[in-house]
């Protein structure tokens, strides 16, 4: 081996030579025999290394392999082989290591040509830093890392002194992509006192219902047990780009007998391989779930025991207020004293009679009453109408979502609706699942509402197979972080990026600093780019009103060119770090299988060095070392991680995790995880925990303990939302800004996951540029285009009032009328100089300003809500 290779690494030396990746692979192989498939390439590598010639330690070339994990936000999580020669990453391959074999190999082109990156034009090798401001004509120079972390330390430390530490805002992204290098820097942040945007929501991606109905973040199903599902109704998840390397589950469940529907205004690759795919209109999922709901009830097709048991429906709503009628206001009943704090006794009628219903455990006697109308005697003597939700239900059902009213509004045959509903109440387990654009409209959490409200009407609610997932990022924290994440005495402090353009509001319930936002510290994201304020970050730096940036990043993005100081990290491969998806229960390493060009440092140590140089006190929490000890440091981190960080990572050991993807524990018997097992099999009360929040912190989001899909909060009622309703497109966001919009605008603009990048990660990998013909593409729908005169090949523009995109056309006779399809996470040197994100808006939803609970309750991005006009590039 040569010697560089053995400094390469250091002493606790996380990478395998030869021998030790044989012997790993030897034994995945061993296991995919037996399981009756071989992991081609994995096994192919290890064929070949096994061969004559070979480059190892012996023959004096020095090419190593290392087991890691490709780590850009995706939900992919991918294992890869880094083959590192000359101190490079020379090769990437799919580990295909996995114990569930279905999961062997996983991984695609951008992952595996992720070294042009590290090595490529794009790659930042040295710290820069703006010491005039950009207002006043100042560039980047590259600089020391003395220089760096001094200049950012006295710039934080005058913000401070000046706005109040509150006044710095925070941009990182996921916390499962790098719990140990990121989370150095979530450490920092939550000892700092700065305002922190927390990344699921600033990403549009809380799915609100979650909360609104079941009072956690988020719970779905892993990719393999969509193999089990008999019938998977998918409403806009694009799985087969948007989670590549999981898609086959599905077809797997095809396979085996199940069906798959897809509704989709658009024709994707998803819709293509599905059994049925159900074009409706833009955001009308809300109307045709609710319809098909309206069928299982009318046909008695839905499990009375189950939503009796399990959910609010039995419970009685006050029918002049609107509110839930509380067993202490009622003759006769009360709310027992040891009732916790954040829980509500209701009432049902049960056995025709008045009952307090118990929060605290889940049961509900099977002659409790779902319909009718009842009388109830209050404790001052006077008298109330009262029904159950279910009633309400029933009603607001028969009145507005027959199936002929949902054909209106979405497109589809209420003859469709009909077959689809008597479908999804007959065949078991069925599983619904939410895509990323589908829900990120302002009104996505009542298409979440809506959906929901089948899968619990059909008892698939704690089934394998079963129930319903939101399927987004990586956001997904899944042991307990704290022992790194938190510092003693930590100070954190966090608000939705929505009030950083428009400004504090009355409504709101999160934090606002009291002098506004003065400077902005990001980090794993590239906010100038992709997030819906990032015209309203530009015009700040260029006003001087943002007067520092500070961004760590491993490449040049849009960010960087705003930055005034500039901290470049490892990329993948370049230092160890902890890595978990919702999409399999693996915990994997990444782990370091070179060093990092030029003067990159694992972040670890930058954000270490920063918390001591802005002030000593805070760098006594944080380890004191030299760069190259930082693999030392990660360790402890993650031997302290295991040992703390729960039951999920229970028995896990590092060497463990040295070998190879590890399987997480969960709480129910069977070998796939469940969602919801607790509630539904033990009857916990609703919510389970939402890691990293507290146990108990959500409870108030569902006070009767149960699903809830009748919602009295003052705001539910007044926005005439206590059940799941459809609203119109638009109404309470573009038109409601502008009205002049509703003739200006006529075009949808969305803006969905491209398969040649994630996000803005690969914008100039090489390869996918290739593939793209190096443009950005608009699709349309030929018949708007040939209105419009224009042409497929066109250079256009999309366009609002507040902004500009050119992409080249495409013209797709699959896409439902009146959109403009633009394929986000461009960097702005590609779509002329302004971002995609220029046209949106970060509209506020007020229910969802009720309560702020950071990437739990919040107010999100609602990416998709967002009008625009298209023309030919340089017309007016
Ligand atoms: N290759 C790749 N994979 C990724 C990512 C990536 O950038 N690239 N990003 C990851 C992340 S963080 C996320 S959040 C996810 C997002 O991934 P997805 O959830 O798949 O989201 P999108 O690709 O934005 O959109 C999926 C589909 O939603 C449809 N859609 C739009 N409006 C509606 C509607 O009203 N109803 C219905 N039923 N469908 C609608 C669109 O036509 C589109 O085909 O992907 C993850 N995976
Ligand atoms: N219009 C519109 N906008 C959208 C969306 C949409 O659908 N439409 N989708 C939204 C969604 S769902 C998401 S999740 C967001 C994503 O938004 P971002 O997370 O801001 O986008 P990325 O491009 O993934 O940026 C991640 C950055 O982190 C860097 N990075 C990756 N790994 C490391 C590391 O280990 N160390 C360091 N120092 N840096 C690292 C990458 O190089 C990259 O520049 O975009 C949102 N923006
Ligand atoms: S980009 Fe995503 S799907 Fe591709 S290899 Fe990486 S993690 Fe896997
Ligand atoms: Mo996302």
């Amino acid at each position: 081996m040569k010697e560089h290779n053995a400094r390469a690494h250091g002493p606790s030396g996380p990478q395998q030579t030869r021998r030790g990746f044989l012997k790993t692979t030897a034994a995945a192989g061993v296991v995919a025999c037996t399981a009756g498939s071989v992991a081609p390439l994995a096994q192919a590598l290890a064929d070949d290394m096994t061969g004559d010639g070979m480059m190892d330690e012996t023959d004096g070339m020095g090419l190593t392999h290392v087991r890691s994990t490709c780590s850009p936000n995706c939900t992919g999580a991918c294992g890869m082989v880094a083959a590192t020669y000359d101190g490079q990453v020379k090769t990437l391959i799919q580990a295909a290591d996995y114990e569930n074999d279905g999961y062997n190999p996983r991984g695609c082109l951008k992952g595996t040509t992720f070294n042009t990156m590290m090595y490529g034009d794009d790659r930042l090798l040295h710290p820069m830093i703006r010491e005039t401001p950009y207002k006043d004509g100042g560039q980047l120079r590259e600089c020391t890392w003395d220089e760096a972390l001094n200049f950012a330390a006295k710039r934080i430390r005058e913000i401070t002194e000046h706005y109040g530490a509150d006044s710095i805002a925070v941009d990182y992204q996921v916390p499962p992509l790098n719990y140990i290098n990121k989370g150095t820097f979530i450490r920092l942040v939550n000892m700092s006192g700065w305002t922190n945007f927390p990344g699921y929501e600033m990403n549009g991606d809380l799915p609100m219902f979650f909360p609104e109905t079941f009072g956690c973040q988020c719970e779905e199903l892993e990719s393999y047990a969509w193999e089990d599902s008999r019938l998977t109704l998918n409403f806009g998840s694009n799985i087969m780009t948007t989670r590549l390397p999981d898609s086959h589950f599905l077809t797997r469940s095809q396979e085996a007998g199940g069906k798959v529907i897809y509704f989709d205004p658009n024709y994707t690759v998803t819709a293509a391989k599905a059994d049925e795919w159900v074009r409706l209109a833009p955001g009308s999922d809300t109307a045709v779930a609710l319809a098909m709901a309206k069928v299982i009830i009318d046909e008695e097709l839905y499990d009375a025991d189950f939503i009796k048991t399990y959910t609010d429906q039995p419970l009685l709503v006050n029918t002049a207020t609107g509110k839930r009628v509380l067993a202490a206001d009622v003759q006769g009943l009360e709310r027992p004293q040891e009732t916790p704090e954040k829980r509500e006794v209701y009432v049902a009628i049960v056995d025709g009679a008045p009952t307090a219903i118990s929060p605290t455990r889940l049961e509900m006697p099977s002659t409790a009453a779902l319909e009718g109308t009842f009388s109830l005697t209050l404790e001052d003597g006077s008298t109330v109408e009262a029904k159950p939700a279910f009633q309400l239900l029933k009603e607001l059902l028969e009145r507005d979502y027959t199936p002929a009213k949902a054909q209106n509004i979405s497109d589809v045959p209420a003859e469709t609706i009909e077959r689809l509903a008597r479908l999804t109440a007959t065949v078991k387990p069925a599983h619904i699942i939410l895509g990323g654009s589908a829900h990120q409209y302002h009104h996505g959490d009542l298409k979440g509402r809506a959906l929901t409200l089948l899968a619990a009407l059909t008892g698939n609610i704690g089934k394998l197979g079963g129930g319903i997932s939101d399927y987004i990022g990586q956001y997904k924290v899944r042991f307990k972080p704290a022992s790194w994440f938190m510092p003693p005495n930590a100070n954190a402090t966090a608000t939705p990026y929505h009030y950083f353009v428009n400004g504090p509001t009355e409504t709101m319930s999160a934090p606002y600093p009291k002098n506004g936002f003065h400077a902005l510290l990001t980090g794993w994201a590239n906010p100038f780019d992709q997030h819906a304020v990032c015209d309203a970050l530009r015009k700040r730096v260029e006003s001087g009103e943002l007067e520092f940036v500070m961004t760590c990043d491993f490449l040049h993005t849009t960010t960087v060119e705003y930055a005034d100081v500039v901290l470049p990290g490892c990329a993948w491969y370049e230092k160890t770090d902890v890595c978990t998806t919702p999409l399999h229960p693996y915990i994997q390493l990444q782990q370091k299988a070179a060093d990092p060009p030029g003067e990159a440092r694992p972040e670890i140590w930058i954000f270490s060095e920063l918390a001591r140089r802005i002030d000593p006190a805070w760098g006594e929490q944080f380890p004191n070392f030299p760069p190259e000890d930082s693999e030392k440091q990660i360790e402890a981190v993650l031997e302290k991680f295991l040992a703390t960080g729960g039951e999920k990572v229970a028995g896990i050991t590092v060497e463990d995790l040295r070998r190879g993807p590890v399987k997480m524990n969960h709480a129910n018997p069977e070998d796939k995880m469940i969602p919801f097992w607790d509630q539904i099999h033990n009857r916990t009360p609703f919510p389970p925990p939402s890691l990293p929040n507290a146990p108990g912190s959500t409870d108030h989001f569902v006070p009767s303990g149960r699903m809830e899909f009748y919602k009295d909060h003052d705001v539910f009622l007044a926005q005439g939302e206590q059940l799941p309703v459809w609203k119109p497109l638009f109404e309470d966001t573009e038109y409601a800004l502008d009205p002049s919009a509703r003739e200006k605008y006529p075009f949808n603009y969305l803006t969905r996951n491209s398969l040649y990048r994630v996000h803005s990660n690969y914008s100039s990998n090489p390869m996918m540029l290739e593939l793209q013909d190096g443009l950005p593409r608009v699709w349309m729908n030929p018949d708007d285009a040939m209105a419009k005169g224009l042409a497929e090949g066109d250079e256009v523009d999309v366009f609002n009032d507040r902004g500009h995109v050119k992409g080249k056309l495409v013209l797709e006779p699959g896409l439902y009328p009146k959109q403009c399809i633009f394929e986000m996470g461009w960097w702005a040197r590609y779509t002329g100089g302004s971002s995609y994100n220029t046209l949106i808006y970060p509209f506020i939803n007020p229910i969802h300003e009720i309560y702020f609970i950071g990437a739990t309750w919040s107010t999100n991005m609602a990416w998709n809500e967002c009008l625009c006009d298209v023309r030919k590039a340089g017309a007016q």
